[in-house]
């Protein structure tokens, strides 16, 4: 096996062209050995094989900095960088991360999850560089579908009039998690025709010049023309324009070209973009037939590709199938998602209503001022979005949608602990930075049917709006939900002893706590808020004062949320009791299973129901 020659940074090096290609087909295997039994992004890895292989050999990682934008394609890279073994670890519990995680390694030169940073973050390494007089060389390297997001086109607009010597690889597969849309993408693909364009050209300078008399007259003028020409024909010349030289394209799958390319393009000056064609899932003919499918699997049968475990409904599925039931009925509702159609649940929505539906790419700012705007004129906008990424369309939330108080309904998909994908995907914060925003109501349901009348709400509450709720499926508790009333709580169990008050999917542990703590004949007073804000504190502050011992359980940090806003009740009315509050603690959350990461963090039903018997009830052999 070449495999085995690869042991630390740039062992790549020393392999032959043949050795590599043998090696690029060994890492295919690994990676499909290993992903398939993990889950992970696959299919992008599976594409980015070559040119991993190709920018390791000639640039130096171990003084080189590689910036991977989103991060999710790195898997080559970290078995190329000394964690082939730990590969099998791929996103586990105390194993290697998804992402690039500069504590795990010095050659990830920079951490990454969200989209479309790596221009950004490598101009800061190249102005480092050339401020201290350094020696290193900087590359960026970027898919087609990440070059949409906003970010990245701030930093070429940087990058390009600085002159400063980096290189920015552009990984064009053709795909975002879908099918890329947009007007960069129409860009690309004029740019990926070029190759035909010079064929051609060349053909027609032929055919022109036996022309008699005017034949070579015409391409003289023809040759002057060549420039304006360029410009309309040659799409490479948009970067050229803003201050890049553009090379390529290139063949992704072509170790000698890209390192050809690659080292060439090492020796110039200035700003340089290198655009690579890859294929998304090459080598497996599932993923490259449907590399949506598997841009992020979880388990997953090899021989058929079919996953393991057999998918059942989850929240973005209902939130899905509800959008399309109320929009038959409200045709004021239009959807939105920021390039995570499926993720979101919003695919029938989509082919039910092709006008009624938007897909802006990867540009969350984008999406949450265009809903503002939908509003303005009339619409209702329903925008899902998962909760780490709207973490980028913060100021959009109160600049353009609360300060003007538009009707515009925010989804927060996986909010709360979402597990293997670690850091940058937990949806720890959105309880916390919504809570702050002035006009903003917020809402999270504890089941499908409570999601589906918080929708039916939203559509007729005339404001600004957001519903959160977590990856994955119900866990089901034996009370149906009632009504929505603006900022009125649910007591879903009325008691004396104390009060469990939770919301969202932290009401099942709430449930379940609340019923063993029946078996030892402790009554609890169990509240599903509904609304973090407004918040139903009438109901809150009865129950405290009755029962004068409280604990607060909630699915996101301990800063800002509802432990928060329920300790500030406290101070606010002067309420004497005892409590306890549940919630992760103001660190990032690793990566994980989501039951690994509860008992790690004292999260889990047993610790807390345990914990409330020690502290509340003296309890100790439970
Ligand atoms: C800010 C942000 N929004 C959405 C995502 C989800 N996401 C992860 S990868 C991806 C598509 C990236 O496409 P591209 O850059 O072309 O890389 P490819 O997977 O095709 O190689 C998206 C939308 C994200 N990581 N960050």
């Amino acid at each position: 096996m070449i495999l085995d020659k690869i042991n630390k940074t740039n062992d790549i090096k020393k392999l032959s062209l043949e050795e590599k290609k043998e090696l690029a087909d060994e890492i295919r295997s690994y990676l499909l050995d290993v992903v398939s039994q993990n889950g992970g992004h696959l299919a992008s890895n599976l594409g980015i094989v070559e040119l991993t292989i190709a920018l390791e050999s000639i640039f130096d990682v171990s003084k080189d900095k590689i910036v991977w934008d989103v991060g999710h394609q790195c898997y080559v890279h970290k078995i190329l960088n000394g964690r082939k073994n730990d590969f099998r670890s791929l996103r586990k519990f105390g194993g290697i991360s998804g992402f690039p995680n500069v504590l795990e390694s010095k050659t990830d030169a920079f951490n990454t999850g969200h989209s479309s940073t790596s221009i950004s973050a490598a101009m800061g390494y190249a102005s480092a560089r050339d401020i201290y007089h350094k020696d290193y060389h900087v590359v960026a390297v970027i898919g087609d579908g990440a070059l949409t997001g906003g970010m990245a086109l701030e930093a070429l607009n940087h990058v390009g009039s600085s002159g400063t010597k980096m290189i920015v690889i552009l990984n064009d597969n053709e795909m975002s998690i879908s099918k890329n849309i947009g007007g960069i993408n129409l860009l690309l693909t004029k740019l990926r025709i070029r190759k035909n364009y010079t064929k051609s050209n060349r053909t027609g300078k032929r055919i022109v010049n036996h022309i008699p008399i005017v034949g070579s007259y015409l391409v003289r003028f023809v040759s002057k023309m060549k420039s304006s020409l360029k410009q309309m024909i040659l799409p490479g010349m948009y970067f050229e324009e803003i201050g890049f030289r553009y090379l390529g394209p290139v063949d992704g799958h072509d170790i000698a070209d890209l390192e050809d390319l690659l080292s060439k393009a090492k020796e110039l000056d200035g700003p340089t973009l290198i655009h690579v064609i890859t294929k998304k899932g090459k080598g497996y003919s599932y993923a490259e037939e449907n590399p949506d499918k598997f841009h992020g699997v979880s388990k997953f049968d090899l021989a058929t590709g079919k996953a393991v475990k057999f998918k059942s409904d989850d929240y973005s599925k209902v939130f899905g199938s509800t959008l399309v039931s109320l929009a038959k009925r409200y045709k004021k509702i239009v959807a939105i998602t920021a390039a995570m159609k499926d993720g979101t649940g919003l695919s029938e929505f989509a082919k039910t209503f092709p006008n009624r539906f938007f897909d802006v790419g990867i540009a969350e700012q984008h999406a949450l001022t265009f809903a503002a705007g939908l509003s303005r004129a009339g619409m209702i906008p329903f925008i899902s979005i998962y909760s780490s990424f709207y973490q980028r369309g913060y100021d959009q939330v109160i600049h353009d949608i609360c300060l003007q108080n538009l009707h515009v309904v925010m989804c927060v998909d996986r909010a709360g602990i979402v597990g293997n994908d670690g850091a940058t995907h937990q949806g720890m914060f959105d309880l916390a930075f919504f809570r702050l925003v002035p006009n903003l109501t917020i809402m999270a349901p504890r089941d499908f049917k409570q999601l589906e009348l918080m929708m039916n709400f939203a559509t007729k509450y005339d404001g600004p709006i957001v519903i959160r709720y977590p990856r994955g499926g119900e866990k089901m508790i034996p009370y149906s939900p009632s009504t929505i009333q603006l900022g009125r709580a649910e007591v879903l169990q009325s008691g004396n002893d104390l009060t469990i008050i939770t919301i969202g999917n932290s009401v099942y542990k709430g449930y379940v706590i609340q019923e063993r703590l029946k078996q030892k004949n402790i009554s609890c007073e169990l509240i599903d808020c509904r609304f973090l804000k407004p918040l139903d504190k009438k109901t809150i502050v009865n129950s405290i004062q009755k029962t004068k011992n409280l604990i607060v359980i909630e699915d996101g940090t301990i800063v800002g949320g509802l432990c928060t806003a329920v300790k500030e009740l406290i101070i606010e009315k002067n309420i004497d009791c005892l409590s306890s509050f549940y919630a992760y603690p103001d660190h990032f959350i690793e990566h994980g299973s989501v039951d690994e990461l509860e008992k790690k963090y004292k999260q889990d039903i047993s610790f807390i129901y345990k914990d409330v018997l020690r502290k509340f009830f003296h309890k100790k052999n439970v």
